[in-house]
């Protein structure tokens, strides 16, 4: 065996005996697995369905164009959006609404890094902020732990006057209203980037509000990546209100990507099926009753930490857990002795961070794999407890031998 299927199996059977609690991994089915090392691989189709501008396009276009109509489907009730499926990740998609609506000089107002914004949301670490001008909102502490602070949002709108807002986080746990926040961008002159990446399967099912929104009210772009809680290939959607298409897709092709990967376009298409229902996980649960499953068993591990003592940011109301670490933890320590365990998180700012970004105070975590995997509500409540006592100081025996065990009796969808 060569070295690279060597590591390959060697990572199979990692993930197979770990407990994967990171919020923003999941796994696809096989199928969408299958699709992606297929002959679609082999296959350039630079443009776009029936303007291509290699010969032998004739099934990628219904290719692309079956992915598309799948994925509007999916996600915009209004008809009054627009999708390009060639985007090949969600940082380069969020690229693409830069380029094509701002200007040298122009201000972006997105959510704080440390208050669960993204890197590619124009944060400081950004080549891009040469070009751009970036401005940052963030949350306010209420009864409900640390949430999006309206009046922050609405000043920061006034006072900075963005040409695009971007409404959309890594690290948030609450559910929050994308028709008012959308309203209220508008309202003060600015587009409105949604990034619901990690939240699209959430929304795809109704279990969050949408941005699509009617009669031009909701969100202008929208962007999602796939591979989270829609559980497809690592790929992105980019959506946009019908006017804006075009432009979009010139940003996209010609304007900075060349052929688009097939792959990743086909098995985004088998994920959506999936969520239609057209085609099913190999477990046969309905799209909507596992993302169901999904906000109960994160709710389940957060009672399970909480019962330990550990203090959360705030409480869920998504895939997300983010635990606010004793100050005395060394996070990136704490990481390493739960993945010797077993168990894989992975360290996170918190809002009002005062340590480094290799060493926050939180710790990020999410049950959206382990229920693709079928764990119930009392086996991730008690690995929540567990998770409590290594977070409060105990030794990692018991969570060691509880993981071991679990991750024997989870469901594995993959083949060795
Ligand atoms: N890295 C992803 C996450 O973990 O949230 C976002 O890009």
């Amino acid at each position: 065996m060569n070295k690279l299927f060597e590591l390959t199996k060697k990572e199979a059977s990692k993930q197979r005996s770990t407990i994967n609690l990171i919020a923003s991994e999941n796994y696809p089915s096989p199928k969408v697995l299958e699709l992606l090392g297929s002959i679609w691989n082999d296959k350039y189709a630079e443009g776009y369905p029936h303007k291509r501008y290699y010969a032998g396009n004739v099934f990628a276009d219904e290719l692309e164009e079956f992915v598309a109509q799948k994925a509007l489907q999916v996600f915009d009730q209004t008809g009054e959006y627009g999708v390009n499926v060639q985007v090949l990740s969600g940082s380069p998609a969020n690229m693409m609404v830069y380029f094509t609506i701002l200007e040298p000089g122009d201000t972006v107002l997105s959510l704080d890094l440390n208050s669960g914004g993204h890197l590619s949301h124009l944060h400081s670490t950004s080549p891009l902020n040469k070009f751009y001008k970036h401005q940052s909102y963030s949350l306010a502490q209420t009864a409900n732990g640390f949430e999006i602070d309206i009046d922050d949002f609405k000043n920061k709108l006034i006072a900075t006057k963005p040409r695009l807002v971007i409404i959309g986080f890594s690290a948030y746990t609450r559910q929050y209203d994308f028709a008012k926040l959308c309203e209220i961008a508008h309202a003060n002159g600015a587009l409105v980037l949604a990034d619901i990446a990690h939240i699209s399967g959430l929304v795809a099912t109704g279990n969050h509000s949408s941005p699509f929104g009617k009669d031009g009210q909701g969100a202008d772009f929208i962007m999602t990546t796939t591979h989270k809680t829609l559980r497809g290939p690592r790929s992105a959607m980019l959506f946009a209100k019908s006017e804006y298409m075009a432009a979009i897709n010139k940003t996209i092709f010609p304007g900075t990507s060349g052929g688009p990967h097939l792959n990743q376009i086909a098995a985004v298409g088998q994920a959506l099926l999936e969520v239609t229902g057209e085609q099913a996980y190999p477990d046969k649960r309905a799209f909507g009753d596992y993302i169901a499953a999904v906000l109960a068993n994160t709710k389940a591990l957060e009672a399970g930490l909480k019962s330990e003592g550990i203090e959360m940011v705030s409480d869920t109301q998504n895939h997300i857990a983010l635990v606010r670490l004793p100050d005395t933890t060394d996070s990136l320590e704490l990481q390493k002795k739960l993945e010797s365990a077993g168990v894989l998180t992975n360290r996170n700012a918190i809002p009002g961070e005062t340590k480094t970004a290799w060493s926050p105070s939180g710790l990020r975590l999410g049950a959206a794999a382990i229920t693709s995997r079928g764990a119930d509500l009392a086996q991730v409540r008690q690995l929540g407890e567990l998770i409590g006592t290594v977070i409060a100081g105990q030794d990692t025996s018991a969570l060691r031998k509880f993981a071991t065990e679990l991750s024997h009796d989870l469901s594995w969808w993959y083949q060795d």
